[in-house]
């Protein structure tokens, strides 16, 4: 039997379960995210809390009855939980389709072990083909356009969207990506620049991938 998309999605959700640990999740955000919101809803009693990587997570987990941390109360957390646009067999990824690629970052960075669920149309040999996002200062966006472009991109602003951090999005498209670890240093050089949507430096450790045989464990 085929599996849709979102079933695939729920089945990668429903098997992050098994490295939920004791303490303090990091919690990241997008449709993936919610199917495992929803599966953490049923087993409350075995964790102590969640960061969460958007005010939609935070809303998400706290509709459940799950306790939302600030990160700065927090220590460092065992896990971050999250979903991908792509995904590379490196572990390299483009997130940030969903714009809280800024607060991903930044508690992925706070995590021992990065747990990406992704269904199988998520991997991809060379990054790219999903429009790279990328966090600007409102101010900075003419600029920062001007400097994508330079690196052969073609940079669109998202229309009508502000970040949670009261920023802009830019995605770049047509950019084919051979060293994301190199490229996501540039952009981010870049003044204005916030974050942007390549996770290389600090790529995913665990991998789990819904395909319609199962889910693959990638490490
Ligand atoms: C988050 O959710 C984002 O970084 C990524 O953009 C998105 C993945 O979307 P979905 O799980 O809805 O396919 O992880």
């Amino acid at each position: 039997m085929t599996m849709t998309q979102e079933q695939l999605k729920q089945a990668v959700a429903r098997a992050a379960i098994d490295y939920v640990p004791q303490g303090i999740i990091g919690v990241g955000t997008g449709s993936t995210a919610n199917f495992f919101i929803d599966e953490l809803a049923t087993i409350k009693g075995r964790f102590e809390a969640a960061v969460a990587s958007s005010e939609a997570t935070a809303q998400r987990l706290r509709s459940h009855g799950i306790q939302v941390l600030d990160l700065n109360s927090v220590g460092e957390l065992e896990i971050y939980v999250d979903g991908a646009d792509e995904i590379t067999r490196h572990m390299h990824m483009i997130k940030g389709g969903g714009g809280a690629l800024t607060r991903e970052k930044i508690v992925a960075a706070c995590s021992k072990k990065f747990i990406c669920m992704a269904d199988e149309s998520k991997l991809v040999d060379v990054l790219g083909k999903f429009p790279l996002p990328v966090e600007v200062i409102p101010m900075a966006q003419s600029h920062v356009a001007r400097e994508l472009a330079k690196l052969g991109g073609q940079p669109r602003l998202r229309a009508g969207f502000t970040t949670d951090n009261g920023n802009v999005i830019l995605d770049v498209h047509n950019l084919v990506i051979a060293n994301p670890v190199e490229l996501e240093t540039q952009i981010n050089q870049i003044v204005g620049v916030v974050t942007n949507g390549l996770f290389s430096q600090r790529p995913a450790d665990v991998l789990l991938l819904g395909t319609t045989g199962g889910v693959k464990i990638l490490r």
